[in-house]
């Protein structure tokens, strides 16, 4: 059933470091290994066995409409007509800068990159640079790229592959990064206490989605919002994962709180390689051209990835996102029931189209009840789930992505696949 996949991992690993492009597909902490993908449509993703998937990974998140929907590449293909990149401005670069500050009131103005990690680097020297202090703050488990700055206690891979830290990254840099548990407000007042005048901004997934997904507790992103306006920093919610998947509106209008600068990337692209940060202009006009703050890109704006992201927007804006949270919804209820049937301890986080499956009997609201969950269950529900034709992210510490495409028959079948796993 992955003959030919498995050949081209061999094949791959002799290429490419572990075989891989991005580490947590490599599907190791699962004890498994990746399937090479030959096409995917709508919910369904095929690999080059010829096996189809329902598919619960979605790219990450970017797919939040399905794999390949026709007017998405319609709009890749004729822009590629056009011409792949100018390295120079064209209109849709406004049209979809526009679309983003219309859907997320605190952005103003917003500048294009080319993936999540290079808008959180960018939005940090800019977070920098506008306040002339050095530290950040992050929460244990977030993940927000690899950037340097950002590989202390990281979620994500880092997670994933329990990495304490990363060779290569000088100590001088993570020292000025400050760490605090996700949900925990005293320890963020501590250090602000600490420092209160050494800290540029403070970095937060507004729901966790790297160390599996955690919800915020109610008061806490307001409790952030407010140290950060009482001591000077600015709040940065990266919103690469739930931008325009919590809400249209992203999760800081679904929880209605303005942060400072915001980080996007994954479904503004519609699939293809992008990033974004924005915010309030006085902070955004400090970057180059009009300000000292450098940040460059020879792909920035690309014609073809803000195509794809215009048209996706274009879509996702007439969207009914409160029917598909209250399928997922629904779909997540029968899966508790499921695993109650089992014995099985687990809890269950879900908000709008994204869940993590935690097996453990704790309440999950940080890294460290994330970590409770049981790894081995993790691998073989997996495995189960796989040869049962399901894909789900090869890690305990991710989120699993539901698209508009997916259907009650979907549901369906993955429930049924959930319910036949011996554990
Ligand atoms: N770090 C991303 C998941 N949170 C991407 C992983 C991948 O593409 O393999």
């Amino acid at each position: 059933m992955e003959k030919r996949s498995t050949e081209l991992f061999a094949e791959a690993i002799k290429y490419i470091p572990g075989g891989v492009n991005s580490p947590v597909r490599a599907c190791a902490s699962v004890d498994s290994t990746p399937l090479f993908i030959d096409h995917a449509k709508g919910s369904k993703i095929t690999s080059v066995d010829g096996v189809e998937y329902i598919d619960f990974v979605e790219s990450w998140g970017p797919m939040l409409l399905g794999h390949a929907h026709p007017e998405v590449t319609e709009a890749i293909i004729a822009a590629v007509k056009r011409g792949a990149s100018f390295g120079a401005p064209c209109p849709d670069e406004i049209t979809l800068a526009k679309k983003v500050c219309a859907a997320l009131p605190s952005v103003e103005m917003v500048r294009m990159v080319s993936s999540g990690t290079e808008a959180t680097m960018s939005a940090l020297r800019l977070a920098r640079g506008f306040t002339g202090r050095k530290k950040m703050i992050k929460f244990d488990g977030g993940y927000h790229g690899h950037g340097d700055a950002f590989l202390a206690s990281a979620g994500s891979g880092v997670a994933t592959f329990s990495i304490p830290g990363t060779p290569g990254v000088p100590d001088a840099v993570v020292s000025e990064t400050l760490i605090a548990p996700y949900n925990d407000l005293q320890a963020v007042e501590d250090h602000f206490k600490r420092y209160p005048d050494d800290i540029a901004a403070l970095f937060v997934e507004p729901c966790g989605g790297n160390m599996g997904l955690i919800l915020p507790e109610p008061g806490f992103l307001q409790g952030l919002r407010d140290l950060c306006s009482k001591y000077g920093a600015l709040l940065v919610f990266d919103e690469v994962i739930t931008g325009f998947r919590v809400s249209y509106n992203g999760a800081q209008g679904h929880f209605g709180i303005k942060p400072d600068l915001t980080t996007l990337g994954k479904i503004i692209g519609g699939g293809m390689p992008v990033g974004a940060f924005g915010g309030r202009r006085e902070i955004m006009e400090k970057l180059a051209p009009v300000g000292p703050v450098y940040q460059a890109g020879t792909l920035s704006g690309n014609p073809v990835a803000m195509a794809s992201g215009i048209a996706t927007l274009n879509i996702l804006e007439k969207s009914d996102y409160a029917a598909l949270a209250a399928r997922v919804e629904k779909f997540c209820a029968s899966l508790e029931t499921i695993f109650a049937k089992k014995g099985i301890p687990v809890c269950i986080n879900r908000i709008a189209s994204m869940f993590t499956i935690f097996l453990t009997g704790e309440k999950v609201r940080n890294f460290a009840s994330a970590k409770t969950s049981n790894a081995a269950l993790t691998s073989k529900l997996f495995k189960g789930l796989r040869e049962r034709g399901v894909n789900v992210a090869p890690s305990g510490f991710e989120v699993a992505m539901v698209s508009f495409a997916h259907t009650d028959e979907d549901f369906a079948r993955t429930l049924a696949a959930f319910d036949d796993i011996k554990l």
